[in-house]
């Protein structure tokens, strides 16, 4: 098993909630350790920025203003294949496809309103954590 980091981002339909805490608890349970977190309100330009792979999407200019109406939590999950373990936890991109027990199968209140973003490959997450995250804020 190899130790992997993952960003991980909880959305504004969870802050809006009150769900961080909630959220968090199932990372921990799972086995997957918060080394890093920081609540941040963003930009367009930064959710545009942190999006560009969906840019020629149906969906991204939505999905840009849904991420920047409201704040967010983004964090760094760190554990045993941590990648695919968090996209395990989060359950599928739409709820109703979601299995029971999943982030967001409980707590998401669309496809779009999915509650969290998880990093999709190992490379992904490296970017995405350099795109957030200064080295000397991650504390393993
Ligand atoms: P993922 O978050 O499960 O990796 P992606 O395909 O990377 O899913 O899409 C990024 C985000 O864009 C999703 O989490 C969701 O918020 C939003 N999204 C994806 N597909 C749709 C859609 O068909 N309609 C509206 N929003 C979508
Ligand atoms: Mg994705």
């Amino acid at each position: 098993m190899t130790v992997e980091r993952t960003l991980s981002i909880l959305k504004p339909d969870a802050t809006r909630r009150n769900l961080t805490g909630q959220i968090n608890a199932r990372f921990e349970a799972a086995g997957l350790r918060l080394v890093a977190q920081k609540r941040l309100w963003l930009s367009r330009a930064q959710a545009e920025a942190f999006y560009a792979v969906h840019a020629q999407r149906p969906f991204y200019n939505d999905l840009c203003s849904f991420m920047t109406s409201g704040p967010v939590v983004v964090q760094v999950l760190e554990g045993g294949n941590a990648v695919a373990r968090n996209r395990e936890i989060m359950g599928a991109t739409n709820p109703a496809n979601a299995a029971d027990g999943t982030i967001r199968k409980d707590f998401a209140e669309s496809i779009e309103a999915n509650s969290v973003h998880g990093s999709d490959s190992a490379e992904n997450a490296a970017a995405e954590i350099a795109f957030f995250f200064s080295g000397i804020e991650i504390v393993g």
